[in-house]
């Protein structure tokens, strides 16, 4: 039996006792080590509730009051909730809470607006951009024209002045903003007055940011933006989805692109898992949270500092930082330090760094965030211990000895700071 002895699936360990055996390993690996994707949390139990309820049997395509299926009334009287708490927590004009995910949100809008060839400029996935956002193998490189900007080489942030003169020469019909790995906070109102400037629409995806948004930690793109995309389960914390907000005149082509244009039925267990996660962002201890977020994320990267590691553009804004392992280890590629960091229980994600020599599946970088650990409780004075541990790990090389000493350590850890239930 895992981490604390609870069996929260006893019928699927009575029926298919293969699937609960990974179930609750998954269950003990999550209790048992310390989670530092920047881009993962841990929902409540009520969100899991949701997900796992009565919602899953129900067919709703369409929208509240004009659904293709009968029966729908208590699909709709969801949905009702989950756009009205969004519009509430954002302050937009209109939401959609149906995308499955943030592609499919980003899919959606490209589709609203933009033709086959069309121009968008966004940022590189090499600087901290996102597949949907014009990767070359993904459907946004295939579908439009795209010209990407780029961090700065000396700042490693975004200079608007080059990225307005990049859009007055490619005269784009969108402006992509929004990151998965910009450690800074985004002038949406600057490139929302590019976007002006040169007639594009402008999108902005603030997946990893919509937390410190909806409280107010980070400026909001709205009043700047036609669309703000968001995933909701990374500071958000909420079910693994999309969700898109956009001005009231585009809200008929964004409900046309999510619904016939790119997807069917609405997942209703998901969007009343969205109901759940918005009324629990409404309240007061949401901005604690978040603010608890971003000042870990300012002592690990200080932590690490002081260790002697090299952080893209400095440090963090946010809740997420980029560690250039160079310096401090020129040999150890972000893929090593990856595997040998998850031996000891603590799991970060590779990542390139702006103008990395090494190719994406090696990388000289690591992500590192803070949303789940402090969901757990973690606060300044455990993040510097782990900023001891992921050091004491990489200096170590991948010496079995070091590893199992850091083990021991996250094991404590993550029994003093349980995973919320
Ligand atoms: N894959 C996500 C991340 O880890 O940032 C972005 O959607």
């Amino acid at each position: 039996m895992a981490y604390n002895g609870e069996n929260p699936y006893p019928a699927i360990q009575e029926t298919d006792p293969a699937v609960h055996r990974i179930l609750m390993a998954e269950e003990e690996r999550q209790a048992n080590c310390l989670e530092l994707i920047a881009s993962e949390n841990h929902v409540s139990r009520a969100v899991r509730e949701a997900v796992g309820s009565v919602m899953t049997n129900k067919y709703a395509e369409g929208y509240p009051g004009r659904r293709y299926y009968g029966g729908c009334r208590h699909m709709d009287e969801v949905e009702d909730l989950a756009r009205e708490r969004a519009k509430q927590l954002f302050g937009c004009d209109h939401v959609n809470v149906q995308p499955h995910s943030g592609s499919q949100a980003n899919m959606a809008v490209y589709m609203a607006v933009l033709e086959p060839g069309d121009t968008i400029l966004s940022l590189d996935l090499a600087h901290g951009g996102h597949l949907s956002h014009g990767m070359k193998t993904n459907f946004t490189g295939r579908l439009y024209t795209i010209v990407h900007y780029g961090v700065d080489r000396n700042t490693e942030t975004f200079d608007m002045d080059h990225i307005a003169r990049l859009a007055r020469e490619c005269r784009p019909k969108m402006i992509v903003t929004g990151a998965s790995a910009y450690p800074r906070t985004i002038d949406f109102e600057a490139f929302g007055r590019i976007a002006r400037e040169v007639g594009a629409y402008h999108m902005a995806d603030i997946a990893h940011i919509a937390g410190m948004v909806a409280v107010g930690l980070h400026p909001s793109p709205v009043p700047h933006a036609d669309f703000v995309t968001t995933t909701t389960h990374k500071t958000l914390r909420g079910p693994r989805s999309g969700m898109i907000m956009c001005k009231a005149e585009l809200a008929k082509a964004v409900d046309s692109r999510i619904f016939p244009g790119t997807q069917g039925g609405p997942l209703m267990h998901v969007i009343a898992g969205k109901a759940v996660a918005f009324g629990e962002a409404l309240r007061p201890d949401f901005k604690d949270y978040q603010k608890q977020i971003m000042t870990n994320a300012a002592a690990l990267a200080a932590a690490l500092s002081a260790h002697g590691y090299r952080l893209v553009s400095g440090g963090t804004d946010n809740h997420l930082m980029l560690v250039d392992l160079r310096p401090a280890h020129a040999d150890v590629t972000g893929a090593q330090a990856e595997k040998w960091l998850e031996q000891a229980g603590i799991i970060v994600n590779k990542n390139m760094i702006p103008f990395d020599e090494r190719k994406p599946m090696e990388t000289s970088g690591l992500r590192i965030g803070t949303p789940a650990v402090t969901t757990r409780g973690l606060g300044t004075s455990e993040i510097i211990m782990v900023a001891e541990m992921i050091h004491d790990v990489l200096g170590g090389r991948g010496d079995e000895m070091t590893i199992a000493k850091v083990r021991q350590r996250v094991l404590d850890m993550c029994k003093k700071f349980p995973v919320p239930h």
